[in-house]
């Protein structure tokens, strides 16, 4: 069976990446996950940011800005066959963790309202990520959101809705 000796020229295009969401700067480490996997094979990764990445099997890349970004890599052997894949808004570079943890402690707790308190009424630090001080998804921080958190902390309200 000398078909099983010789090489097929096939490739298929695949990977991952070691994280996809988290704040800037957000270092990402891609891997190829492409079928061969071969360091010899051609490399063209599009980081979706405006920016690419010749000939490296892995990639690492840092997204310096808030958004969504498409990530594709075409793979290509050396006998000519070719293979592209694109991961749409694969990566999420967000400052929010947990909407209505206005202060980035980690957690929401009393201490979320006194800091959005002082932020809307004395002249307080503004939250470090806008969306966590958004705490009722309403795109922007205003006394409803205190009245979101108080009703959530104090009497049964819901809970913030998630992180966009
Ligand atoms: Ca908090």
């Amino acid at each position: 069976m000398t078909g099983l000796i010789s090489a097929s020229c096939e490739i298929v295009a695949g990977f991952t990446a070691n994280v996809t969401t988290g704040q800037p700067p957000l270092y990402v480490t891609f891997y190829d996950r492409s079928v061969p996997n071969y360091s010899g094979n051609y490399y063209l990764w599009d980081f979706g940011d405006g920016t690419t990445s010749y000939s490296l099997m892995n990639a690492i890349h840092c997204y310096e800005d808030y958004g969504k970004y498409s990530v594709s890599l075409t793979v290509g052997l050396p006998c000519g066959a070719i293979d592209d894949t694109v991961m749409v808004n694969y990566i999420v570079v967000t400052c929010c963790e947990i909407r209505g943890d206005v202060d980035h402690s980690g957690g929401i707790d009393a201490a979320d309202l006194t800091y959005l308190v002082a932020y809307l009424f004395t002249g307080g630090p503004h939250p470090s990520c806008d969306k966590e001080g958004d705490v009722d998804g309403s795109d922007g921080i205003d006394v409803a959101d205190l009245t979101y958190l108080v009703a959530y902390l104090f009497t049964g309200g819901q809970p913030p809705p998630p992180c966009p």
